[in-house]
């Protein structure tokens, strides 16, 4: 702990001409509990709101002991700071900390909130508030031209809809208490993000130091099936013809994959994964039922299943276009099954259980086991039947592998990456939009928490999250992101690759570059398929003339660039790219697509 430092050499008001040196503050305060409940970084945007932190900081290291508080990483943007945040929490499951400015930097994060609720990931937002003394009666009070205009009327209201938790910090005499709270709620599931706000004079207020036990904070426990419901659904998927599990986010628990391997294999289940922005189900498994996101076709395997177990999934599938059959039976389970955060969310199910989806199929698999429910040449039947659905399809996908006169094609493309990345330890980050489908699907990753995605539908993740990813993860993982050429620039590129060079944490990013929008497009043509953009070919999507995008990434942060059209060059450009990644150096591919 810090040593005691007497609270008064602060309240020299505004001016702070006094010597604070050894100044214990709720800024440090602050620190210490985000540093005491497990916090490693702090993605930051400064502003006139943080001389408090910005002298705790600089007063631990003057001391030799910075590391008492999580390492600081400066983000020139504040979308970059919280994907960064996002994707750190997504890799390791612990909650980062985000600093911006008042209200324009929360204003700042941008759609990247949104991405953090819907991802069910953990994060303490804070910004500073605008002094609320005018002439100086406390330490911190108004004294820049900018505490007036940046006062805002309800600065919490900005982030209201998106958190689990706002508050403000009042006095820093429990500020320890108010990080470990709201961390709490921010890791208790359904994780999300948390948003504290602090005024200057409360972040300057001289405080004894003093300690809180993180162990009392814990993120509540997870919760399990009822017995009652364990049967009911034990018995139905053992007793069903074609039973089915539909998931999207089970394996954000990279624990809770195999566990659901393990039931659907003593049963002969088939998986699908809907959405997903995780690996759920390992992409080799002869009872992987395939991928879905938008999709108009009607899969085979929903429509035939008799008995449904949705876990873990906001959208299991889109009823206008693919959806189970009016008789099948169908469950539900998931950590928060009402959503009430989704306003219109309806699923026409037997039962609605709330629980943690591996302690829940644990519960089933147990049941199974101890009632020996698996029929032997029941289960058997229905794994040859899947495999061979499964075998086939994979076939059917491994023939469009090709270029196409001379044109690189997105199965292609991701066909290299897969074959790129066989030998290595990598994370792949996916923002590939109109190609998440072909992605999943030609990638086919297996190992658990390998494959990610933002879970929300606000662009601009990987930039950040590549960083986020990088320093999450070991020093032989390769960080790769997968992304479409507008999402690389809703990502703030010149800020991402700035930070991955400053804090060394260098990533290969492959652009899906069609030079524009496809997803607005193709969305226009499912609504008027035959009205007047159509027959124009006319909907404002279009990024000509073209950007180098590459060339953002080598001007703000040294990066590798280069751009490839020719197909038969791909695998040796991604080849050297891969190679100066490993070096140490950031490297940006685009690779020309067909335009939209
Ligand atoms: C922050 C934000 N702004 C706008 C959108 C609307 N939007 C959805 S997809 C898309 C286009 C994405 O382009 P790109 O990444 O190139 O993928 P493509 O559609 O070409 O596959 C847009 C603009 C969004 N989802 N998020
Ligand atoms: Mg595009």
């Amino acid at each position: 702990m810090p040593a005691a430092a007497g609270g008064q050499a602060g309240r020299a008001a505004a001016g702070g001409q006094a010597s604070t040196a050894g100044y214990y503050s709720t800024s440090a305060a602050f620190l210490e509990a985000l540093a005491e409940a497990g916090v490693s970084y702090v993605f930051a945007n400064l502003g006139s709101d943080h001389p408090g932190l910005i002298e705790a900081y600089a007063q631990a290291k003057a001391q030799g002991r910075e590391e008492v508080y999580p390492r600081f990483i400066i983000c020139p943007h504040e979308m970059v700071a919280l994907s960064a945040a996002h994707a750190y929490a997504s890799v390791t499951r612990q909650p980062q900390a985000v600093i911006v400015h008042v209200d324009g930097g929360t204003q700042n994060l941008g759609g990247e909130v949104s991405n953090a609720m819907r991802g069910h990931i953990p994060v303490l937002i804070f910004a500073g508030a605008s002094p609320y003394t005018l002439d100086g009666e406390l330490p911190g009070s108004r004294n820049e031209f900018i505490h007036w205009i940046q006062d805002a009327r309800d600065q919490r209201g900005i982030l209201r809809g998106f958190v689990k938790y706002d508050n403000e910090i009042r006095t820093g005499r429990n500020v320890k208490q108010l990080v470990h709270r709201a961390l709490q709620i921010a890791r208790s599931d359904p994780a999300g993000p948390v948003y504290l706000v602090g005024p200057r004079e409360v972040m300057e207020e001289p405080l004894e130091p003093y300690t809180v036990d993180p162990a009392q904070f814990r993120p509540i426990e997870p919760a399990a099936l009822t017995a009652a419901v364990t049967g009911e659904i034990a018995i139905a998927l053992a007793r069903a013809r074609h039973p089915l599990i539909v998931t999207s986010y089970l394996g954000r628990n990279p624990d809770a994959v195999p566990v659901l391997v393990e039931l659907a294999e003593m049963l002969g289940i088939g998986v699908l994964e809907s959405a997903a922005f995780c690996i759920n189900f390992p992409g080799d498994h002869p009872l992987h039922c395939g991928y879905q996101f938008t999709t108009t076709d009607q899969n085979p395997a929903l429509a035939r299943a008799d008995v449904i177990l949705v876990v873990d999934s906001h959208v299991p599938w889109i009823p206008a276009t693919n959806r189970p059959s009016p008789d099948a039976a169908i469950y539900v389970i998931d950590v928060d099954p009402l959503k009430p955060t989704i306003p219109m969310w309806q699923i026409a199910a037997r039962r609605f259980a709330a629980a943690d989806s591996k302690v829940a199929l644990e519960q089933i698999a147990r049941l199974v086991r101890d009632e020996n429910l698996a029929e032997a040449q029941v289960v058997e039947n229905r794994r040859a039947e899947i495999a061979a659905a499964t075998q086939a399809r994979r076939d059917a996908l491994d023939a469009l592998e090709q270029p196409e006169a001379g044109v690189i094609t997105p199965r292609y493309l991701t066909a290299c990456v897969r074959d790129l990345l066989a030998d290595t330890d990598s994370i792949v980050l996916t923002e590939t939009i109109t190609n998440y489908q072909i992605v999943a699907e030609h990638l086919r990753r297996a190992t658990p928490g390998s494959y990610l995605g933002s879970g929300g539908g606000s662009l601009g993740w990987t930039g950040g999250g590549a960083v986020g990813a990088r320093l999450a993860s070991s020093a032989e993982r390769i960080v790769v992101s997968l992304v479409g050429d507008g999402s690389y620039l809703f990502g703030v590129p010149s800020s991402a690759h700035w930070v991955a060079r400053r804090y060394h944490a260098p990533s290969l990013t492959v652009i899906y570059d069609n030079r524009g929008w496809a997803a607005p497009k193709f969305s226009t043509l499912r609504v008027h398929g035959h009205g007047a953009a159509a027959a124009a070919d006319d909907f404002h999507v279009s990024f000509e003339p073209e950007a180098d995008l590459p060339a953002i990434a080598a001007a703000a942060g040294g990066a590798y660039a280069v751009t490839v059209d020719d197909p038969d060059e791909l695998p040796q450009v991604l080849k050297d790219a891969l190679a100066v990644v490993r070096g140490g150096r950031s490297a940006v591919v685009s690779v020309h697509l067909p335009p939209v």
